[in-house]
C-alpha cells in the first residue's frame, strides 16, 4: 500500500548514494599555494575527506593514471604536467560525490569553466592556447569523470588502509 509518505522504502537504496571519488590537486595548484582554496570548496558543500596525501608521482604512474588518454596529441605535456611537481591526492566521499565534484570543479578547459567553479575562478587558460604553444592545458584540479572510473583511480592511488571511515556533523544533521 502506498502510504504517501516519501521516499517508501523499497525507493531508499535508488536515492541514497553516497560515493567516494578521486580528487588530485595538480602540480599547478600545489605550486600556487591554492591547495586550501581548493578543498575548501568541498568541505563547504558539505562532503567529507576520507583520504589525503601529497604525493610526487613518477612518469610511470602518471601514464598509468592517464592512459585512457594515451593517443591523444596532448598526453606527453599532460604526463609532464603532473610530475613537475608533487600534487596533493584526495578521497571525497558525499551524496553522488563524483557529479557533485565534477560540477564544483568545472569545465576542463578553463576558459569554458563558469565563474564559481575552481577551474572557473582560479585559472583561465583555454587548450587551443595551450596546443598552439605546446604547453599542457593546465587546470589545476583533476576528478574522477565516471563512478567505476572514481573506484579504479581510488585504487591506483590510496591502500585501503589509507581511506577512514568517520561520521561528520553534515552526515547527522544534513543528510
Ligand atoms: P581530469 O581528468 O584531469 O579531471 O580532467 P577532465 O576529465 O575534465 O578532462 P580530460 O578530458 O579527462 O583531460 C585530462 C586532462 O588533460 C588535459 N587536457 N589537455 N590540450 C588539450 O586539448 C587538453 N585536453 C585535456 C587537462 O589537464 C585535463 O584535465
Ligand atoms: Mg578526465
Amino acid at each position: 500500500m502506498d502510504t504517501g509518505v516519501y521516499p517508501r522504502k523499497k525507493e531508499i537504496k535508488v536515492i541514497i548514494m553516497i560515493e567516494r571519488t578521486l580528487v588530485l590537486i595538480k602540480s599547478d595548484g600545489v605550486l600556487r599555494g591554492i591547495v586550501g582554496e581548493v578543498i575548501r570548496r568541498f568541505e563547504n558543500a558539505g562532503m567529507k575527506i576520507v583520504g589525503m596525501k601529497m604525493v610526487w608521482v613518477n612518469k610511470k604512474f602518471a601514464e598509468e593514471h592517464y592512459k585512457i588518454h594515451s593517443k591523444k596529441q596532448f598526453f606527453k605535456t599532460l604526463v609532464n604536467y603532473i610530475t613537475e611537481g608533487p600534487v596533493v591526492a584526495t578521497v571525497i566521499e558525499g551524496v553522488h560525490a563524483v557529479d557533485n565534484v565534477r560540477k564544483i570543479v568545472g569545465s576542463t578547459s578553463p576558459s569554458d569553466a563558469a565563474p564559481g567553479t575552481i577551474r572557473g575562478d582560479y585559472s583561465h587558460m583555454s587548450m587551443a592556447h595551450a596546443d598552439k604553444n605546446k604547453k599542457a592545458g593546465k587546470n589545476i584540479i583533476h576528478a574522477s569523470d565516471k563512478s567505476q572510473t572514481a573506484k579504479k583511480e581510488i585504487a591506483l592511488w590510496f591502500d585501503k588502509k589509507e581511506l577512514h571511515t568517520y561520521k561528520t556533523v553534515h552526515e547527522k544533521h544534513v543528510f
